[in-house]
């Protein structure tokens, strides 16, 4: 490293040329070598990182980061299925705008791991305006690799003191549908783990008598497939979307709940609106009840079944289904 100059300005370190017109060697301005040789480099602030840093993971955690996470923490793993279009993903997207814009009671946004995956989702709906709502509020879920399930991060702050780690996977409808059909469950053997499972169907076909016992025998089939396959079946939640566009009576489901009984299965029913483009149900409507299911140390306050009447709370939206023989 060549030696610089005492004087300001003087550049002769760079360029060569002396300010004083000295030569450069003997100018008595020059800044002097240490005795034992020539200037050495400082020494390095930080050591050499012994790998390459990675980003935190933005999109949704393949199942080996899901299971790192919960080694380090109890994770609240949730269970989710049901046919294409059954509104999977947008009560995902329904949530997590509820948490991040703190529309929630009784959870609150704290963190989340995979924030660009809960973005990517919700962009149709981030971007919705009022006067002109969209056809489609989220788009058909397709993963990068077809083999494996992703899972979404939300970790939400409950009352004062507790955090509780949700893991959501948001899964093509297409696995359902060849659980059913073919009995393909080695992409879910996470549901093995998970503390509950929520069953998804258009609750709007269930209202339609030409669609309706075909649904019904789907969900059937299901609920049978889930017996067969796990041997610790968690509470199941029969969760009906779409309630914007009416209330689902509890006769038409009272097959399904029946089929779980007559396994041994503990179910509860649930009515949601992720979105609410129709009616006068708010967006988000049953989605809080919802959350509370996957705990069921927090308490659930809600009456049972039915609830007729037009004025509708929140609160309402999830029902500790009973057979009336087994009622109270
Ligand atoms: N109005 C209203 N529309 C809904 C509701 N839930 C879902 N939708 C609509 O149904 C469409 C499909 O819902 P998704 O959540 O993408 O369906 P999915 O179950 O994830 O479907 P796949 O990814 O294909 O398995 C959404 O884009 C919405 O337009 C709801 O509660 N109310
Ligand atoms: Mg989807």
């Amino acid at each position: 490293m060549a030696l610089g100059c005492t004087k300001d300005n003087c550049t002769v370190a760079e360029t060569g040329i002396c300010l004083a017109e000295n030569p450069p060697e003997t100018c008595p301005f020059r800044m002097k070598a240490p005795a034992d040789g020539p200037v050495a480099s400082p020494e390095p602030p930080l050591p050499r990182p012994e790998r390459n840093p990675s980003l935190p993971h933005s999109r949704a955690l393949t199942p080996q980061l899901a299971q790192d996470l919960m080694a380090d923490r109890y994770c609240t793993l949730v269970g989710i299925l049901g046919d294409p279009d059954a509104g999977k993903t947008a009560a995902l997207v329904s949530i997590y705008l509820l948490a991040s814009k703190a529309k929630l009671k009784e959870f609150s946004f704290a963190d989340s791991r995979t924030l660009m995956a809960f973005n990517e989702i919700s962009q149709v709906a981030l971007d919705w305006n009022e006067d002109d709502p969209p056809d489609q509020f989220t788009q058909h879920t397709e993963l990068a690799d077809d083999r494996m399930p992703g899972f979404l991060h939300l970790r939400l702050r409950h009352g004062e003191e507790e955090k509780i780690d949700f893991l959501l996977p948001d899964l093509p409808g297409e696995w359902s549908q060849s659980f059913i059909d073919k009995d393909r469950k080695d992409r879910l053997r996470f549901l093995n783990r998970a503390d509950v499972i929520w069953l998804l169907m258009d609750g709007s076909q269930l209202r339609e008598p030409s669609t309706r016992q075909y649904v019904v025998h789907r969900m059937q089939l299901l609920i049978d497939r889930l017996r067969a396959s796990i041997d610790h079946v968690p509470p199941l939640v029969l969760v009906l979307t779409r309630r914007d566009g009416g209330e689902v009576p509890a006769y038409f489901i009272e097959p399904i709940v029946q089929e779980a009984e007559q396994q041994n299965l503990q179910i509860s029913v649930a009515q949601i609106a992720s979105f609410g483009d129709r009616g006068d149900v708010d967006p988000g409507y049953g989605l809080e009840a919802l959350m509370r299911t996957c705990r069921p140390d927090v308490p659930d306050r809600t009456p049972t079944w039915p609830t007729p009447g037009p004025d509708i709370e929140e609160g309402r939206a999830i029902l500790r289904y009973r057979h009336p023989e087994h009622r109270l």
